[in-house]
């Protein structure tokens, strides 16, 4: 049965989202990947701040809540008025890291540092003019933020892989801001991710952060693709913040396309259109054309690069323009293993998706959480069908609402980031979660805000999978969540957590769903350069066999779709403690840290080759 969320909890819950939220706090703008901006990427000064000296006094009462102009609190970035006063830190004299960039792999003292760090850092600005605004944008920080400007406090975030941001235009000065972050990636029973996951936590401010010039009235959103149910449709709207909504004419432009539309606002500052268009060249790995396009407003424009495609099942296919496909994925984590640290720029996103395409993949699961959109832009570009997902990742704190609540953010921000990127057909609410009451309640409602959100693309999970007690042999999933996604995927380890690799060949699948079969990891692990004989865990030979029993299995799997073995590369996790084998690396890697390709890697791309 589908739960059914009711009316007056969404009224709770939207309401009490919103106080948690302060005035300075607008909402996500859209596509501000491609708006003029003042980078404040760069070297930013740094204090480690393990008891939150700076954050509480000695009765432990937070400073922002207390006696916000004690210039004890770190966020007031003071300095000694004369040779008598005491201020016991000082943000010019501290050392610096790198921003973006997780800190973790900045300083060797920082490895397996989880707790507080502040961040300051300073510029100036020319004032804006009158009739414009500045949005403070951050693309990510891990876990939560708490951000101040010039001493007063902008706002907290918590989630560390999605975008947020603040208005500034009353707080912005010539010269001399000082932007304090206090940034905290203690992990929490409540968070999502909750205490333990398999990678990682890289602790910072991990991508861009910039300002942001917008007019008064702004595009603030704007959604531009097929209809769900014609590709002939492009069905859309644009929605204006700001102190102008009603009546503005909305000018839509697809020059290649000869669409020149005008449409006006209504008095929310929306307005919505559909567009007839005989002809597109619908965006498909084989040929990812994206139009660009324009938005004109009176006060605004904006400017991107969209394709147009359409994504639905029938019965156990996945159709992608009308026609089946089968993907060819590999599971990614936002790690470049040489440098032991979170992938942020554009050439991270090169190299890694690169690779992929190497492999022979058409598409990428893109795991445990939302990447960095450089991510999203170049598999647009490339061609690279997409998986996204939510750190919802095994053991959530799932009856606590709280919980949720930042679950459902993370889901919402990061498909406001990315609605209108043809290569993401696939929104995913959670990894490998345990099937009880509470977690399915939880996660139904994830996937009804996910199809409101965004009704035209797929929803799934990386489920679990089950045998039978009289027949451990045949496998299937019993799970209740299978009646709610539309693709039914699952994790198994045959072969690796799942006896050894010659099962594969004894084990039948039988699916009742009438959907996608699709796997969304298998895998083992292997040093590279350690080779001995097939049944020799940890052996590249071992993984190989792996990979090929595997294959075998799943070519048998009536009506699959697609997979994304575990994984492309070989990536740091504090749960991989064999010494001389792992030493702090889960080593399911096709590739290996230093970017070497094991055995497995060519049974995998010779498959792809040969798979169509
Ligand atoms: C899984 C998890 C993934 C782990 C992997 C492993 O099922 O989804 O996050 O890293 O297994 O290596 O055990």
């Amino acid at each position: 049965m589908i739960y059914r969320f009711p009316a007056v909890l969404f009224f709770l819950l939207f309401s009490c989202c919103l106080t948690s939220f302060a005035q300075s706090t607008p909402p996500l703008l859209h596509n501000a990947y491609n708006r003029p901006a003042r980078l404040l990427n760069g070297s930013w000064h740094y204090i480690v701040d393990p008891y939150q000296m700076g954050y509480y006094n000695y009765r432990y009462e937070a400073f922002d809540q207390k006696d916000a102009s004690n210039r004890e609190a770190y966020f007031m970035n003071a300095h000694p008025k004369n040779k008598s006063e005491r201020i016991e830190y000082n943000f010019d004299q501290s050392p610096t890291l790198s921003v973006p960039g997780d800190w973790n792999s900045q300083e060797d003292k920082l490895l397996y540092y989880e707790g507080t760090i502040w961040y300051q850092t300073s510029f100036d600005y020319v004032s804006p003019p009158n009739d414009r605004r500045v949005l403070l944008y951050f693309g990510s920080v891990n876990y939560t933020a708490e951000v101040y400007l010039n001493g007063t406090k902008l706002g907290k975030h918590t989630g560390g892989f999605t975008p947020f941001n603040f208005d500034v235009t009353d707080l912005i000065k010539e010269e001399k801001n000082a932007l304090v972050v206090k940034v905290d990636n203690t992990r929490l029973k409540e968070g999502v991710p909750t205490l333990n996951t398999d990678w990682w936590n890289y602790g910072g401010i991990t991508r861009d952060v910039k300002l942001i010039s917008i007019p008064n009235s702004y595009i603030q959103d704007y959604h531009l693709q097929l209809a769900p149910n014609n590709n002939q449709l492009i069905k859309g709207f644009v929605q204006l913040a700001g102190d102008q909504l009603n009546q503005q004419e909305v000018q839509l432009q697809i020059r290649e396309l000869d669409i020149e539309l005008k449409v006006k606002t209504d008095q929310n500052g929306r307005a919505e259109f559909e567009i007839f268009q005989e002809y597109i060249d619908y965006w498909s790995p084989a040929a990812p054309t994206l139009y660009s396009i324009q938005i004109n407003t009176p006060n605004d424009r904006v400017r991107d690069q969209i394709g147009f495609r359409s994504i639905h099942t029938e019965g156990r296919d996945i159709l992608l323009n009308g026609e089946k496909i089968f993907l060819k994925g590999i599971s990614l984590h936002e790690e470049i293993p040489q440098r032991m640290g979170r992938a942020y720029g554009r050439e991270d996103a090169q190299y890694l998706l690169e690779e992929a395409k190497a492999l022979g993949c058409n598409f990428v699961r893109l795991a445990h959480y939302p990447h960095n959109e450089n991510m999203i832009r170049l598999a647009d570009q490339l061609g690279l069908l997409v998986w996204e997902e939510i750190p919802v990742y095994w053991t959530i704190d799932w009856e606590n609402t709280d919980t949720y609540l930042n679950a459902e953010q993370q889901l919402t921000e990061v498909i406001q980031r990315d609605k209108n990127r043809a290569s993401v057909i696939i929104w995913s609410v959670a990894n490998e979660t345990p099937v009880n009451e509470s977690r399915n309640l939880f996660l139904n409602r994830l996937i009804s805000k996910a199809r409101q959100l965004d009704p035209g693309r797929l929803i799934s999970a990386a489920l679990e999978q089950q045998g039978f007690d009289d027949n451990p042999n045949l496998k299937t999933i019993r799970d209740p969540l299978a009646n709610s996604v539309d693709i039914l995927s699952f994790n198994q380890y045959i072969g690796w957590y799942d006896g050894l690799p010659d099962k594969a060949g004894r084990i039948i699948w039988r699916f009742t769903q009438e959907k996608p079969v699709f796997i969304s990891e298998f895998g083992a692990g292997a040093l590279h350069g350690f080779h001995a004989d097939p049944l020799t865990r940890w052996s590249e030979e071992y993984q190989g066999y792996v990979y090929r029993e595997n294959l075998k299995m799943i070519e048998k799997i009536p009506g699959i779709s697609g997979l994304s073995p575990w994984i492309l590369f070989d990536f740091r996790s504090p749960r991989r403690n064999l010494a001389g084998i792992q030493d702090g690396w889960n080593r399911k890697g096709l590739i290996s840290n230093e970017g070497e390709k094991k055995m497995a890697y060519f049974v995998l791309q010779e498959y792809y080759s040969e798979k169509r």
